[in-house]
């Protein structure tokens, strides 16, 4: 009679990934090379919004950082400004830091960033792929594709299968775009399964722990298609980290700090889920004040080296 084959290591007792998601920062906008008009800008303030989403990451308190798409507020910006927006990213790639970046609707889906300065530790998701990690002795693989302008709804299956995200072994998947999906909420509008630039909530996969995307300003979390069926997966959208518009007033905005493990499928598991805001709806912010300086320097902010640091297979 022989032993029973060994057990797996016990995956539950390993401390969670963290993961930060931040998206649509809009880097660049209101940030006029020459002002015509001498008036207070907003531009820096999205600078700043952008480098507090960062901060834990500079922290060494996550594991992965996950950049959902519009990092830029349009598709063509100055060399310089683009330098900037990627900086800080470079900065915790170079730093050992894990970074994923999928191109958003301001993107043309693809970055116009020839000056990528490429790290292998900053993964940019131009085209439907998967990036395997090991984090914390976990294998987290985070899928993904960029913004789609024909329309998302006849290619999402597709899309999905290309990325390899599904068909590769892992502890953890995540799958990550840049789109509207079925429930979505505006101001005032309902994205419906029926429409070409919708991801309908019954096409997700099931084998994700969870969903992450950019495009839809106002932070939330879909668990139920417009039907009221649970989704095959729930959908996370941090939201902007700075208001594009006055629809945007009454929105909380920040960034989502998610805790993942192992098990008990290839999916893992999404222990919990944090919305960290970074300015409270206008409301509830008391009275005006004026937007003005310059986005702190960046470079100043050593990254602590995590214990947990990961390491690319
Ligand atoms: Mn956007």
């Amino acid at each position: 009679m022989g032993y029973p084959p060994p057990s797996p290591p016990a995956t539950h007792l390993r401390a969670p990934i963290r993961v930060l998601a931040l998206g649509d920062t809009h880097l660049g906008f209101d940030s006029p090379r020459r002002p015509r008009a001498d008036r207070p800008r907003r531009g820096p303030a999205f600078f700043e919004a952008y480098l507090r989403a960062l901060a834990p990451a500079f922290a060494g308190q996550v594991d992965v950082v996950i950049h959902l798409g519009d990092l830029l507020y349009r598709s063509r910006v100055p060399a310089g400004l683009q330098g900037q927006a990627l900086a800080p990213l470079l900065a915790l790639a170079r730093a050992g830091l894990p970074v994923c970046l999928v191109p958003g609707n301001h993107e043309r889906s693809a970055l116009p960033y020839p000056l990528l300065d490429r790290h292998p530790d900053l993964h940019v998701l131009a085209r439907p792929a998967c990036v395997r990690l090991a984090v914390r002795g976990l294998r987290l693989i985070v899928g993904g594709f960029p913004f789609q302008r024909e329309g998302i709804r006849p290619r999402f299956r597709a899309l999905v299968a290309a990325t390899g995200l599904l068909d590769t072994q892992a502890d953890i998947r995540l799958l990550c775009f840049h789109e509207a999906v079925e429930g979505a909420r505006v101001q005032g509008f309902t994205f419906p399964a029926t429409r070409r630039d919708v991801v309908p909530g019954q096409a997700l996969p099931a084998g994700v722990a969870a969903v992450l995307s950019g495009h839809i300003h106002r932070h939330q979390r879909l668990t139920r298609d417009l039907a009221g069926r649970h989704l095959p997966a729930p959908v996370l959208y941090p939201g902007s980290t700075e208001r594009t518009s006055p629809a945007e007033r009454d929105e909380a905005k920040g960034c989502l700090h998610l805790a993942l493990g192992a098990g008990p499928t290839p999916a893992g598991r999404l222990l919990a889920w944090r919305f960290r805001t970074l300015s409270a709806p206008v409301a509830a912010q008391g009275p005006p004040r004026v937007l003005s300086g310059h986005p702190p320097a960046w470079e100043e902010a050593p990254v602590e080296r995590a214990p947990g640091r990961a390491r690319e297979p």
